[in-house]
């Protein structure tokens, strides 16, 4: 009896030891999946523990899920990496009808320019444009050819897909006009606002016949008011750089700028032809059919009179070019408007009264 009593106590003893030994396995690999250390001082907290793992784990897994999903969905933003836009912009239509007889106010323009920023931007939104182009137009006075201008060159510089931005630069004040030194100061502004790579220089009463005379830079200065209506579609003779013309930075910064000392109409276009072909430098224009303009019929304004020593200045035109420039230029800006239709910039070029 005695011998049985001590046989089942054995057992127990056993039983018990091999049900502590299978529970403290048990606990020690639970806990060990938490970071934290912490100590459970009751089985029924063990418990707890457990069921607490169980859902730490189960809410982690739709996070999980997530994370796999994002990894998924990182090629779609790649796709939206913008290309280079091509050489030829596609939506080009070729010869287009310009005319002037209808009145047009500047709020009619600005409801049809809706793709416009303000300062008068726009880049395109499928394509990197090939250049950065500040348009810089030399003004005064003339708010029937601004509107004409915006009218019909917003949507052609939009087709052909430039990033851009169009700068009127108004003479403040009465004296005599200087279109070359307003051009110098629409690039310094320009600059100041943007990097621009490219510069088109153009007068406000011209408007291009063709979609396909780029508004850009190209390996050498370029012409493009090649075949103006007013000299019966062709160039007035062979040096001619009037008008519409574009210069690369480095191509204008080549020649000092522009010069800064022809007051009146006259010469100045002449001497920059001088300074390119000095520079080493030839001229890039566009056929006689795709370079065709139109120029808005206008009498010679006030305080813009020919004047009669310009021809004799552009003598000295290399001369003096790296006195008069650029490196030369003085103005103070009197105001800067943003429209959605341009940048217009009032400026005091100290102008001689005449
Ligand atoms: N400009 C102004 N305001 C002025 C003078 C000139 O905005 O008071 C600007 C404007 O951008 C203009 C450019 O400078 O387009 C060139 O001036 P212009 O248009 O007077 O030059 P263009 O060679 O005129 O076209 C020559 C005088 C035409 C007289 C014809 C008489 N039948
Ligand atoms: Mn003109």
């Amino acid at each position: 009896m005695r011998k049985k009593s001590l046989k089942t106590l054995v057992f127990l003893v056993f039983l018990s030891l091999a049900f502590y030994t299978v529970l403290f396995f048990y606990k020690k690999k639970s806990t060990a999946t938490f970071s934290s250390k912490k100590s459970y001082g009751t089985d029924k907290a063990f418990i707890w523990a457990i069921k607490e793992t169980v859902q730490v784990q189960q809410a982690k897994k739709p996070e999980a899920l997530e994370a796999s999903q994002e990894k998924i969905e990182i090629p779609a933003p790649a796709k939206q990496i913008l290309e280079r836009c091509p050489d030829t912009p596609p939506d080009l239509v070729g010869p287009l009808y310009v005319e002037f007889t209808v009145e047009r106010t500047l709020d009619e323009v600005r409801k049809e320019m809706n793709f416009l920023k303000e300062g008068g931007r726009y880049k395109p939104p499928d394509c990197i444009a090939q250049q950065k182009v500040a348009l810089i137009i030399p003004f005064r006075n003339r708010y029937d050819h601004l509107r004409h201008w915006l009218y019909y060159l917003h949507p052609i510089l939009k087709r052909q897909q430039v990033d851009y931005t169009v700068y009127i630069i108004n003479q403040d004040g009465e004296g005599v006009f200087n279109r070359a030194k307003l051009m110098n100061v629409g690039y310094a502004e320009a600059m100041k606002q943007y990097d621009y790579d490219c510069f088109v220089f153009s007068d406000i009463d011209l408007i291009p016949l063709d979609d396909r005379n780029l508004y850009r830079c190209f390996e050498s200065p370029r012409h493009l008011a090649v075949a103006m209506d007013k000299f019966n579609f062709n160039m007035p003779y062979d040096t001619f750089f009037g008008g519409v013309s574009s210069l690369s930075r480095d191509q204008y910064l080549k020649i000092n700028g522009f010069p800064n000392t022809y007051w009146g109409w006259g010469g100045e276009d002449d001497d920059i032809h001088e300074r390119i072909k000095s520079r080493g430098m030839t001229i890039s224009r566009p056929d006689l059919a795709t370079g065709k303009y139109k120029m808005i019929r206008h009498q010679r304004d006030l305080h813009n009179e020919a004047n009669p020593n310009n021809p004799f200045k552009l003598r000295l035109a290399s001369l003096n070019m790296n006195a008069d420039g650029i490196n030369s230029l003085r103005y103070t800006v009197k105001a800067i408007v943003k429209d959605v239709l341009y940048t217009f910039i009032t400026v005091d070029i100290e102008a001689p009264q005449s």
